[in-house]
């Protein structure tokens, strides 16, 4: 892909249980806008294939999955959307949601992307947990299903993810009070998306 020929992208940032794949998958219905999840990708891939046995490996202990890896999966499942037409690079803007996670990811995919705006969500780290533990009930996430493996999922977060917001220019980032209600949450990043839309439409 040349230079050029950047996705364009607004990523989705936050810790685990900020809402990202939450607002993701409402924003990804809006016409123009695509949304992917590396979670999702990752969850779907078949546990008796070496990948996804290599996948849950770091998944189920809360840790990032390497990053050549994660790149490869992602890259291969979006030209697998393009090619049966879920998603149309030239027209619509990428909602990248979990992706990059760190700043080794943001700097391999610097040629991939055209980042137009960051979404950061944030909210208490108890609520976040609180969240976590209630999807565990529902959805039995391995990646939520003991208190050790979300507490890993933080600290990583501390460690390696949130220096990512550090590597885009200031003005791209864009925060967002995630403790508030999921509606409200997304009011604001429609706030965000709707002029830039417009001029990436040429309204
Ligand atoms: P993800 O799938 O991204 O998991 P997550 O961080 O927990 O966020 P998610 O988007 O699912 O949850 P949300 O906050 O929307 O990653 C899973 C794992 O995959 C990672 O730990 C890692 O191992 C691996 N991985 C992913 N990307 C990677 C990468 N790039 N490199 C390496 N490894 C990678 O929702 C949480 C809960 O809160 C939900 O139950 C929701 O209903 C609720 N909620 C959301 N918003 C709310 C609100 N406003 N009010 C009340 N509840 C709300």
């Amino acid at each position: 892909m040349t230079h050029q020929h950047r996705y364009k992208t607004i990523l989705l940032f936050g810790a685990p249980g900020s809402g990202k794949g939450t607002q993701g998958k409402i924003l990804g219905a809006i016409p123009g806008f695509f949304h992917s999840s590396t979670g999702d990708i990752f969850r779907s891939l078949d546990l008796q294939s070496p990948t996804g046995r290599t996948v849950w490996e770091f998944v189920s202990k809360g840790k990032l999955v390497p990053d050549g890896l994660t790149i490869n999966i992602w890259k291969q499942y979006l030209q697998g959307m393009e090619l049966i037409n879920q998603f149309h690079s030239e027209t619509e803007i990428i909602v990248l949601d979990g992706l990059p996670r760190n700043v080794e990811q943001a700097k391999i995919l610097e040629d991939t992307l055209d980042v137009l705006k960051v979404i950061h969500l944030v909210a208490d780290q108890a609520k976040m947990v609180e969240r976590l533990r209630r999807r565990a009930l529902k959805e039995n996430r391995v990646d939520d299903a003991t208190d050790q493996v979300i507490s890993r999922r933080f600290d990583v977060y501390q460690k390696e993810t949130k220096p990512v917001l550090e590597y885009y220019p200031e003005e791209k980032v864009v925060t967002i009070d995630a403790a508030q209600s999921q509606m409200r949450v997304l009011s604001e990043i429609i706030g965000v998306l709707v002029p830039l839309k417009e001029m990436h439409d040429g309204h």
